[in-house]
């Protein structure tokens, strides 16, 4: 079997984003394009001689042969195995628990997360380290290096076997593991949780249901969820994973998950409701006529975690990105334990866990972990928040209640403005960063603002500073707005404003959180002159 170098010139757009590298399936379709990135990640982490990576991805368009490719050119770079999920499918928390578990030196997660599936839709590739998280700013800087200066990228002149076959297989002198994509994930489940509990939930009756959008999470909710804790079956619902998500955008959120929201919002619903995206790292979660937003969930799980037998003894610490509500932070504080404000990206969370500073992380991306992986789980926060409803006996709603009575309620919600253009985009977060200064004191919409910055990060792990990370305004009355235009989209710039508004008041916790942020939310608008700018008077999403 020969070994070819094949002769290439960089491509200029390889520069990874929030996540990875995403672009139009079409794009990474491209001839070189994938393989001149995989060639820069091999070179960009030293090369990849001897070394084993584990590869999977969440079975969009063009996952089985792209996979097939990269293990081509692991196996003419060197590589003495490739453990592989079968049909090429990992959900990104089971790759990067595989990647711990078997000591690999990293491995190559084929996703575009929640973004649509298709061959007109996105593709995705990112890299995670010997962790099992995703690759570092420093490495990410050296591999987007190297698609700048690539001349060249070596692949075997032959095809590999079926990803259908579990076993272990030769291609050259690499060895290719097949191994089931889920056995492994669901076990490290039963040893964090309490599966007598739940089970003993579903047994009385108890009722859920989980959306795994046509994405990679079905197969392993089916197991975990109706196998070994005896759900009905039907609990999950659109299970089987389809290359375009079912047509579908597989994103969990009120907005993309509609279909779960109704059945949660109509007659008869299920005690609990769960959904998960493309990849498997993010998560909804909804009870009977009960949303509850990823920040309020990490806050929650924060506070109860200790009643699942993975955290019994206690948390060490929680990190939220910073456009997180700071719901948490008050968890933390009441519980004498540590907590950390990181940059949006779940890879800033890497070195705090394994520092061992936190056990818990979260993100207002729909986005929970703990420090069992190194990414975001969706299924895990699901499991979690059946633990503790088992262990409570309460309900979704009697939980948030009694939460928000205890410690008040960050009113919470995302406005996002989708395929602006990239220009005037860039001019609107130029403008704020130019205004920061003069801002406090000014009036908008009647608001005052009292403060205002670009928000950077000083890694306390690694004193690695990251700037540039969203601009952040302060209201007078405790409101904030940030503002930050989005690392994963694939068209235009997507720009992102969160807002947020602490309510101690008990008789106003059960507000519509558009109507508790109306103020916030005008202010907000005015000062980023969001519709003079972009010509939008509404945003594309609200979550
Ligand atoms: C990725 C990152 C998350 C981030 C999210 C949104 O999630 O892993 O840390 O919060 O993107 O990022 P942005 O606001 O830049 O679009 P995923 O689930 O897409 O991999």
């Amino acid at each position: 079997m020969t070994v070819q170098t094949i002769a290439t010139t960089p491509i200029a757009d390889q520069k990874p984003g929030t996540s990875g590298l995403r672009k139009k399936t079409r794009v990474f379709m491209q001839p070189a394009y994938l393989q001149n990135y995989v060639q820069a990640i091999f070179d960009g982490i030293g090369g990849v001689a001897g070394k084993t990576l584990v590869i999977g991805g969440d079975g969009r368009y063009y996952n089985d042969s792209a996979i097939g490719i990269i293990l081509r050119m692991a196996a003419a770079n060197g590589v003495a195995r490739c453990i592989v999920g079968q049909h090429g499918l990992l959900s990104t928390p089971a790759a990067s628990h595989l990647i711990r578990k078997r000591c690999a030196d990293g491995g190559l997660i084929l996703s575009a997360s929640h973004n649509p599936g298709g061959v007109d839709a996105d593709f995705g590739l990112k890299y995670n380290g010997p962790n099992g998280g995703p690759a570092t700013e420093a490495v990410t800087a050296q591999i987007f290096a190297r698609t700048l200066d690539i001349a060249s990228y070596r692949i075997l002149g032959a095809e590999p076997g079926s990803l259908a076959d579990l076993g272990e297989s030769r291609l050259g002198e690499m060895a290719v593991e097949i191994v089931d994509p889920v056995a492994d994930y669901a076990m490290l489940m039963e040893e964090l949780f309490d599966f007598d509990a739940i089970s003993g939930l579903f047994n009385g009756g108890f009722r859920m249901c989980f959306d795994a959008m046509h994405a990679v999470t079905g197969p392993y909710a089916r197991e975990i969820l109706e196998h070994r804790l005896g759900a009905p079956a039907g609990t999950v619902i659109n299970g089987i994973p389809s290359p375009d998500f079912g047509g579908g955008h597989p994103d969990p959120n009120p907005v993309w998950a509609k279909t779960l929201m109704d059945i949660m919002h109509g007659p008869n619903a299920p005690d609990f409701g769960a959904a998960s995206d493309g990849d498997g790292d993010r998560n909804m979660i909804v009870g009977a006529h009960c949303y509850v937003s990823p920040s309020d969930s990490l806050a929650l799980l924060t506070d109860l975690a200790h009643l699942a037998p993975g955290y019994s003894g206690g948390l060490a610490g929680v990190a939220r990105s910073m456009p997180t509500s700071s719901a948490a932070d008050r968890v933390a504080e009441a519980k004498g334990i540590a907590h950390f404000e990181t940059p949006t990206g779940w890879k800033f969370f890497g070195n705090l866990l394994d520092a061992g500073k936190v056990t818990i992380c979260g993100e207002e991306s729909a986005g929970t972990g703990s420090d069992h992986v190194r990414e975001k789980d969706g299924l895990w926060a699901v499991l979690l928040w059946l633990n503790i409803l088992a262990a409570t006996g309460k309900s979704v709603a009697q939980l948030m209640a009694e939460h928000w009575e205890r410690y008040g309620r960050n009113y919470y919600s995302r406005h996002d403005y989708e395929s602006v253009d990239i220009t005037v985009a860039n001019a609107l977060i130029d403008n704020l960063r130019t205004r920061l200064k003069r801002l406090p004191g000014q009036v908008f919409a009647g608001v005052t603002i009292s403060g205002a910055d670009e928000f950077s990060y000083d890694d306390p792990v690694d004193g690695s500073i990251s700037t540039g990370q969203g601009i952040r305004i302060y209201f007078e009355g405790g409101g904030r707005a940030v503002f930050r235009l989005s690392g994963t989209g694939t068209e235009g710039a997507t720009l992102r404003v969160y807002l947020e508004r602490l309510e101690t008041d008990p008789v106003a916790l059960a507000q519509d959180p558009q109507v508790a942020l109306a103020s916030i939310i005008a202010a907000a608008d005015t000062v980023a002159e969001i519709a003079n700018r972009t010509g939008r008077t509404t945003p594309d999403v609200i979550t």
